[in-house]
């Protein structure tokens, strides 16, 4: 009896202090948000965060789409998510009013198509898909486009991102069409493509991209530059590729779900990630670009000029945004089951 009135006590504290504590639920991509700047936002506003993550657009769109009160206050969303859901009324706009370090976000990344006017996606970090190789086992500048990943040399050795139109994009722009086509039939030819660069593949991840290559247990694949920026710090060998026949820039975004019970915690998060000590933080522990102009200015120049991070004009050209595949959206899934089940 002594025992259930204690649990009873416990239960019923944890619930008061849960109604009582501001709180904040975040889902965001993993690795996305050093634990310091998390820890110093709980700090310093007190709100306490539920902090969780994905690894896939398609993820945190299906957890949305299969619960609409999961109770999210915060998302982060590539470009053509960030379209999809905004068309399928899945994200509130937000009120500009209240982003008080708006300005310090780089008017070249801002206003683009998937989100004509930022009503609803503030820009967080800025990712590319690229190839990553150990120069250890491969010569240094001996790989340059993704058509070279089907040289015979690389037989099973290939990481591919588990990420399904990161790979199709990679198919589509080695046979040198769109990475955002719809066409079936361009689609068809870029699986076929793919079906011949199954005998250099090795595994399919996009968990432990970083640990993977710094661990040797591949040694060439399909990156995003962040986890190479990384690796490339625990191990000068592992080289990132921005591929000459072109690579998925992707703009992942801040929004906030429909039905988030937290706004003003939510409003308090963007702030606090817009502030340009904090965006740089932000981008120099995960090693991605930060799309926040004054929070570049004020990273180390060995940052700002890391190659891998921080790519030059002439490279950052050859970037492509994803766009929403709408209808074609089947299609790709549907082939890159295929594909897997004959890796
Ligand atoms: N671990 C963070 C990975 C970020 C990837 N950006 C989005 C890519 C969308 N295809």
């Amino acid at each position: 009896m002594k025992k259930i009135l204690c649990a009873l006590l416990v239960a019923l504290s944890a619930i008061t202090h849960a109604n009582s504590t501001p709180t904040l639920n975040i889902y965001n991509w993993s690795e996305y948000l050093p634990d310091d700047v998390l820890a110093q936002f709980q700090q310093e506003t007190g709100i306490h965060v539920n902090y969780s993550t994905y690894d896939s657009n398609e993820t945190l769109y299906a957890k949305l789409k299969a619960n609409p009160e999961a109770g999210y206050d915060i998302v982060v969303p590539s470009t053509y998510f960030v379209d999809r859901m905004i068309r399928e009324k899945m994200l509130i706009p937000l009120d500009k009013t209240k982003l008080v370090h708006f300005n310090n976000l780089n008017p070249a990344l801002l206003n683009k198509n998937f989100d004509p006017y930022n009503n609803y996606s503030i820009p967080y970090l800025s990712s590319s898909t690229g190839i990553a190789y150990n120069d250890n086992y491969f010569t240094k500048g001996s790989i340059t486009r993704w058509t070279d990943l089907w040289q015979q040399r690389f037989s099973g050795q290939l990481l591919i991102l588990d990420d399904v139109r990161e790979v199709f994009s990679m198919a589509l722009l080695s046979l040198n069409d769109s990475p955002n086509s719809t066409d079936p039939q361009q689609i068809a030819n870029a699986y076929a493509t793919l079906v011949t660069l199954l005998p250099n593949v090795k595994l399919f991840n996009d968990e432990a991209v970083k640990a993977i290559y710094i661990d040797d247990d591949a040694t060439v694949g399909m990156a995003w530059s962040g986890d190479i920026y990384l690796a490339n710090h625990a191990n000068s060998h592992i080289q990132f590729v921005y591929p000459q026949d072109g690579y998925i820039i992707a703009l992942d975004s801040i929004a906030i779900p429909k039905n988030a019970p937290h706004l003003a915690n939510a409003y308090a998060f963007i702030n606090f990630v817009l502030r340009a000590d904090i965006a740089a933080r932000i981008s120099q522990a995960t090693g991605y670009m930060s799309p926040n102009a004054a929070a570049v200015a004020l990273l180390p120049a060995a940052i700002r000029n890391n190659p891998i991070i921080y790519p030059d004009q002439a490279t950052l050209k050859r970037g492509i945004f994803q766009t929403d595949a709408k209808d074609a959206s089947a299609l790709y899934e549907k082939y890159l089951e295929r594909l897997k089940i004959r890796a």
